[in-house]
């Protein structure tokens, strides 16, 4: 724990320089199967008239202003999250499991002590006051760090809804979103208790395969075609960048006017301009952050046009993940790296 926060304070150190360089600038693989071959559909949905695939156990998800909605319990095991976002802002849903720290299960009510850290911190980082913004970050209680961030649905751009499965280990979690409105962070929160059952022990079955490291960033060699997939997404390493959390895979609809520099700098929440809505592209989901060894299942009918692959992770150009691509109805679908 003391090494976590030793490490946590240099990582403050070594990053105060950037965020200033920045405010000046800018003020394993799963195999392939065909779908008639699942064993753990449970339940089917239309969705813009493709049906979705659920593995495991379906939880359904809603957001209708700043709050998420779904049951406040649901059993272990491989579980969709169907996350449908009826609100006027961009959100996440980041699945945190609460530690046991010294004997005693960290709850709800200790969690909600963590938001107004980073309100507070952001507020000063914001006025320009970037050390004392960051001095704010001792307050954080000592399990902050011992919190395990399992997976749950990317960014979800209104109006969208997008479907991601993950393995839940029995627990105590917190659903969270931490996107800014007004350059604060929301808050937004729900408790979910994970109850031991051994009915969802089938793991997805994936078409695509992708995989995301430091050393590698967004790997996928297999061109997407038009239609309806289900990506595995390896997480082969997982480590703090510098704004302290790890990477994660967002799908990014482009459009002929979207800028990917812009799109790159609002990925990093360090940025007082980051994570801020309205965000400036529409997003469709994807995976929040897992721990190494990890591995999600977003599932998506993916329409003709032009997409990217985006870690929510400061300069995610330089580290390999932002990764553009086409989908094509015919052949032709290929991956790019880089398109300006
Ligand atoms: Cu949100």
């Amino acid at each position: 724990m003391k090494t976590q926060q030793s490490k946590f304070r240099i990582m403050i150190f070594l990053w105060i320089p950037l965020l200033l360089i920045g405010s000046l600038v800018s003020c394993k693989n799963g195999e392939k199967s065909d779908f008639s071959h699942q064993m753990d559909i449970e339940e089917r949905v239309v969705v813009e008239h493709v049906t979705l695939p659920v593995f495991g156990n379906l939880v359904e998800v809603k957001t209708t202003g700043m709050n998420f909605i779904l049951p406040d319990e649901i059993p272990s095991g491989w579980t969709t999250f169907r996350y449908s976002n009826e609100s006027q802002l961009t959100h996440f849903m980041l699945i945190d499991k609460l530690p046991v720290y010294k004997g005693k299960q960290i709850t709800y009510a200790d969690f909600e002590k963590i938001p107004p850290v980073f309100i507070d911190a952001m507020d000063l980082i914001n006025s320009g006051k970037s050390e004392e913004g960051f001095a704010e970050f001792d307050r954080l209680p000592v399990w902050t760090f011992d919190i395990i961030y399992s997976g749950g649905v990317g960014l979800v751009s209104p109006g969208e809804t997008a479907q991601t499965t993950v393995y839940v280990e029995p627990g105590t979690y917190v659903i969270e979103c931490y996107v800014k409105t007004g350059g604060k962070f929301h808050p937004m929160s729900k408790q979910l208790d994970v109850k031991k059952d051994s009915s969802y022990e089938t793991p997805p079955v994936s078409t695509l395969n992708m995989a995301i490291s430091r050393e590698g960033g967004i790997e996928m060699h297999e061109a997407p075609k038009a239609g309806l997939h289900t990506i595995a997404v390896q997480f082969k390493d997982q480590e703090p960048h510098e704004h302290f959390l790890g990477h994660d895979v967002n799908l990014v609809k482009l459009e002929k006017d979207t800028d990917l520099n812009e799109l790159a700098s609002w990925m990093n929440w360090a940025d007082p301009d980051g994570l801020n809505t309205p965000a400036p592209v529409k997003f469709l989901g994807g995976t929040q952050e897992m721990p190494e060894g990890n591995t999600a299942y977003i599932t998506v009918n993916l329409k003709p046009g032009n997409y990217a692959w985006v870690a929510e992770v400061p300069n995610p150009r330089s580290k390999n993940m932002l990764k553009t691509f086409t989908v094509s109805q015919d052949e032709n679908g290929r991956i790019g790296g880089g398109k300006d």
